[in-house]
């Protein structure tokens, strides 16, 4: 059982865990989910959680205090808390794996111009990124996190999905695949697939994984 913590002023965002293979793997209790709403952890009347930043520029940038008490409010000693930010090392196949053996994860989003720069030095164990580009918010990235960890949990998906994907099997894009019918447009599935002979498929789909990742990602392949 691993458990998410998610830190965010848009939990709303999160509903859509609720669905499909991460909503099952939730159901059925191999992980679990849990939203913050870091709003709430704000001392002002008006429940504001940004300022204006320091030295100028333009955004806000979210206060400190209220992100430290929202923290502080979830923490165990276990607890692994990873910032999701363009600065971060960018996400890949071995930290998910990696990351799937930890049993608390609080994934903290920053929203508008980001986090008080004290409250991150302070509680952020990892700095993560899924990619070199800019979003509103860290919630897609804990979301994208959230569904690639849960895919190594036992039970979640089945073990020859886990190794047959792209990445696990030693950095190889995945094969095509094909299903009824027979014909489309004109097209036919490739007649090895209809053989039944398993040797013959299996390194005919080695083959096509060595030659798709060579063609489209080339550089995956040192
Ligand atoms: C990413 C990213 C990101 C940066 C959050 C600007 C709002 C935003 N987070 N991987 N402030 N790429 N965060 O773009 O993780």
């Amino acid at each position: 059982m691993i458990k998410f913590t998610i830190l965010t002023l848009f939990p709303e965002m999160f509903e859509n865990l609720k669905t499909s293979i991460i909503g099952r793997a939730t159901e059925k209790n191999l992980i679990s989910i849990e939203t913050v709403n870091i709003r709430d952890f704000s001392k002002n009347k008006h429940k504001k959680v940004d300022d204006t930043p320091y030295g100028g520029g333009a955004g806000m940038v979210m206060m400190p205090d209220v992100v430290y008490d929202c923290y502080e409010s979830v923490k165990t000693d276990k607890a692994k808390v990873i910032y999701l930010s363009p600065q971060g090392k960018i996400l890949n196949q071995k930290k998910v794996k990696d990351l799937s053996k930890e049993e608390h994860i609080i994934l903290l989003c920053g929203h508008y111009e980001g986090i008080d720069q004290r409250v991150i030095d302070e509680i952020v164990d990892e700095e993560i990124s899924i990619g070199d580009y800019v979003l509103t918010g860290g919630e897609i990235p804990a979301m994208a996190m959230i569904d690639a960890i849960s895919r190594y949990v036992d039970g979640v998906i089945s073990k020859e999905s886990i190794e047959e994907e792209s990445f696990s099997n030693g950095n190889l894009l995945e094969y095509p695949q094909y299903t009824r019918p027979e014909e489309f447009h004109g097209k036919k599935v490739p007649k090895v697939l209809l053989s039944g002979n398993h040797k013959n498929i299996d390194e005919w789909r080695k083959n096509k994984s060595l030659e798709i990742t060579r063609q489209k990602r080339p550089d995956l392949l040192n």
